[in-house]
């Protein structure tokens, strides 16, 4: 069944970003944010961010000594609500309208902007972290809180995605030079809680210091078509869980469900 218009799927094509609104229900974040804020308060302990020259750019050395974010993979091992969301259907065929039919999930990352200093983020793709041979990659921002200007909303380059993968600094966490690729040209994309904007792993993207007292908190979960083979960086090799559809055979991709991990040889006395 299609979840996206028409319209949607055009701006999407056109612009390399797209927000769709009420994806998650207000009863389906509060269960979400109930249980983040137990992973936040147990798992995470809050760090500066990224680092790399583009923060003496984008930030006062008084904000770039007290920058916060606090970032945790995988929520999914931690909550059985962030389990759900992975396979919520809304959201996944939305995903599924655009890379589909088949989707794989890549993986699933918190991203909470401390309060008053709340790190932003450079001008980036997400190429360059987790490389893959096609666009057929989406990531997709579900909006626990909602996201303004004033708390460091995403801030898209409109049709960046058709520029394909870019070389990018890869002094610190990758980034495009911050004078070249510039945040106050890139348009914001405000979003309500329940909200998910989607966006291409080509899409350059950015996000500005979150100066409200609250924290700002996203969780991205990256999907791929399975014929989308990986190249590089993160989560390299691990097989994903399938959220749309079966997986195909893909030549030179096998399925380890063990990951990188090899059994010891059972001890013979
Ligand atoms: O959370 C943000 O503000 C930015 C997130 C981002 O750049 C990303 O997920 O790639």
């Amino acid at each position: 069944m299609l979840q996206l218009t028409q319209q949607q799927t055009k701006f999407f094509e056109a612009n390399g970003y797209l927000r769709v609104e009420n994806v998650f229900s207000p009863d389906e974040i509060a269960a979400l944010s109930t249980d983040l804020e137990y992973i936040m308060q147990t798992w995470t302990r809050p760090g500066r961010g990224w680092e790399g020259p583009w923060r003496q750019k984008y930030l006062t050395a008084d904000q770039e000594a007290k920058a916060q974010l606090s970032a945790l993979h995988e929520l999914q091992l931690y909550s059985a609500a962030f389990a759900r969301a992975m396979l919520q259907p809304k959201m996944v065929e939305a995903i599924a309208d655009l890379i589909g039919p088949e989707v794989e999930l890549h993986h699933m990352t918190l991203h909470a902007k401390g309060p008053e200093f709340g790190t932003p983020f450079p001008m980036h793709q997400d190429h360059p972290f987790y490389p893959h041979e096609s666009g057929q990659y989406l990531d997709a921002l579900i909006h626990i809180d909602a996201a303004t200007e004033e708390n460091g909303c995403l801030k898209f380059l409109k049709g960046s995605h058709k520029m394909g993968a870019l070389e990018h600094v890869k002094i610190g966490s990758p980034h495009l030079p911050p004078d070249e690729y510039k945040i106050a040209d890139a348009v914001s994309c405000p979003a309500n809680s329940g909200d998910v904007i989607l966006f291409s792993i080509h899409t350059i993207h950015g996000s500005n210091m979150n100066t409200t007292q609250q924290w700002r908190r996203l969780v991205r979960l990256g999907y791929r078509n399975p014929r989308n083979r990986q190249t590089g960086g993160q989560a390299m090799g691990r097989p994903g869980i399938m959220v749309h559809g079966v997986r195909p055979v893909v030549d030179g991709v096998t399925i380890n469900p063990y990951g990188n991990w090899i059994p010891q040889p059972a001890k013979v006395s």
